[in-house]
């Protein structure tokens, strides 16, 4: 099947600036290369532009770039729901808030084929701030609030056609997390896996988990893959740098995991800011765990099911 690159240099969602230089570091990283290789073809869709949405201004002061963020939300809901109708999209970030788009346009994708959407969120943070909850005022800290219709985002983000079920979405890699969303998460359902998780029981029993429950409900995944879900010490290029991450090789695994499992539709790469990065080590090491979920691989092994 065809994959296709969709650049989406959202830089609203935060306010390190950097962020929109994104899709361009992906794609002299040698993305497109990297997944032809593999015998794919891909097709470069160039870059989706904004559509203004007159949000209302919001009571909570911290918050920047709002009526800027919705506008993105609602291009890449479009640009998700018909760039997938007939190829598996990666969506070149920009940062997180941009999945507030994606995943929504996957959710109507999802909907026309019958299915659920299932979302793997690979990150050291729960990205699920609401409007009134974010302190940071950071729209790239509330995608997963939008999208499991937490209240208070009518007038301000353009409306959800279905709200996500909190617990078809997998995370992995927390390590910061705000009290606020440690307090929605607790009975949400959604499977949460965080470093200490990780450092206890690795990495593919949770994943496993999660992609038989997807493969069991005839699921449709989207991943969402945050450049600060990997350790700083291997991935500079973000903003938001937290200590204790993903190695190298958990990293690989899970995008080998997620190859073997044919499960997953659309991707998202996020967060990377090519201005922080060390001679396009992240936008490498970006590019090639992409390449890996796309079937690059070490050996041929008999594909396992999970
Ligand atoms: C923090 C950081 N929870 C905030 N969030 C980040 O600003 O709301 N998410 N960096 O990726
Ligand atoms: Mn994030
Ligand atoms: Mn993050
Ligand atoms: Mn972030």
């Amino acid at each position: 099947e065809r994959c296709v690159l969709v650049g989406a240099p959202v830089q609203s969602g935060t306010d390190r600036l950097g962020c929109d230089m994104g899709p361009s570091a992906y794609r002299a990283a040698g993305l497109a290369g990297a997944i032809r290789d593999l015998g794919i073809p891909v097709e470069d869709a160039g870059t989706v532009v904004p559509v203004p949405f007159a949000s209302s201004a919001h009571p909570n002061r911290a918050i920047h770039h709002l009526a800027e963020t919705a506008g993105w939300t609602r291009a890449l809901t479009a640009a998700a729901y018909a760039h997938s109708a007939e190829a598996r999209p990666i969506f070149l970030g920009g940062d997180h808030s941009l999945s507030a788009g994606t995943v929504a346009g996957m959710g109507l994708r999802a909907r026309d084929e019958g299915r659920p959407l299932f979302v793997l969120w690979l990150d050291a943070h729960a990205d699920l701030h609401t409007l009134d909850s974010t302190v940071s005022g950071n729209l790239h800290g509330v995608p997963l609030a939008y999208l499991t219709g937490r209240p208070g985002f009518e007038g301000y983000f353009p409306p959800l056609h279905a709200a996500l079920d909190p617990s078809r979405i997998c995370m992995i890699g927390l390590r910061s997390v705000d009290p606020a969303e440690r307090a929605i998460l607790r009975d949400s359902g959604t499977r949460v896996h965080d470093m200490r998780d990780i450092d206890e029981t690795g990495i593919v029993a949770p994943l496993r988990d999660f992609l038989r429950a997807v493969a069991g409900a005839d699921g449709l995944l989207h991943v969402s893959l945050d450049v600060d879900f990997l350790d700083p010490g291997i991935a500079p290029g973000v903003g938001t740098t937290v200590p204790g991450g993903a190695t190298f090789r958990e990293a690989h695994l899970i995008m080998e995991l997620l190859h073997d499992s044919g499960l997953v539709r659309s991707l998202d790469l996020v967060e990377l800011n090519p201005f922080l990065d060390d001679r396009g080590r992240t936008a490498l090491l970006m590019t090639d765990l992409a390449a890996s979920l796309f079937g690059r691989r070490i050996l041929d092994r008999p594909t396992r099911s999970f």
